[in-house]
């Protein structure tokens, strides 16, 4: 089954829309398997965004990751990747479809609210920077029957 990496970013956590947002992804029917709060620091930050080194915004991406702490988590099921980007939205918030997390609740690239892993090779890479294999729990849900009808 496929996982993927998610972050309520600084904002989220200042704002008060941690639970907004979980419960957003949750009411989806995604499975949470992993979830913590921590205060990254400026290498995990460096390693986490490092395709994004050398561009304009990196300097100002790594500041605000850093600036409080956030929560990361792992949400696992069929298609977890694009299934958490749809539900996510656009990058900018300005373009971002209605409905979604960060057309809902943000305005500015900057502060977009919500990182999610863009594949699967690099949901594999990013889910092993913040968590341990034992951090992660296999588990069923009852309700996973009633979301796919098998
Ligand atoms: P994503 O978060 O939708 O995957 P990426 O292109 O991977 O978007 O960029 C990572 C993060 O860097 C974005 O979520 C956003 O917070 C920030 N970012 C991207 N492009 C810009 C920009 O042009 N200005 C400021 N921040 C940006
Ligand atoms: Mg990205």
């Amino acid at each position: 089954m496929q996982q993927t990496l998610v972050l309520l970013k600084p904002d989220a956590v200042q704002r008060g829309l941690m639970g907004e947002i979980i419960s957003r992804l949750e009411r989806r029917g995604l499975k949470i398997v992993a979830m913590k709060m921590i205060w990254m620091d400026e290498a995990l930050a460096k390693r986490h965004y490092a395709i994004h080194e050398g561009k304009p915004f990196f300097a100002g991406l790594v500041d605000f990751i850093t600036s409080s702490p956030i929560i990361a988590a792992v949400i696992e099921g069929e298609n977890a990747v694009e299934m958490v980007r749809r539900t996510m939205g656009e990058t900018d918030p300005a373009i971002a479809n209605p409905g979604t997390i960060r057309a809902d609740f943000a305005l500015d690239i900057g502060r977009n609210l919500i990182h999610g892993s863009d594949s699967e090779e690099n949901a594999v890479k990013e889910i092993e920077l913040f968590f341990s294999k034992k951090e992660i729990f296999d588990y069923s849900r009852d309700i996973d029957k009633c979301l796919t009808g098998s």
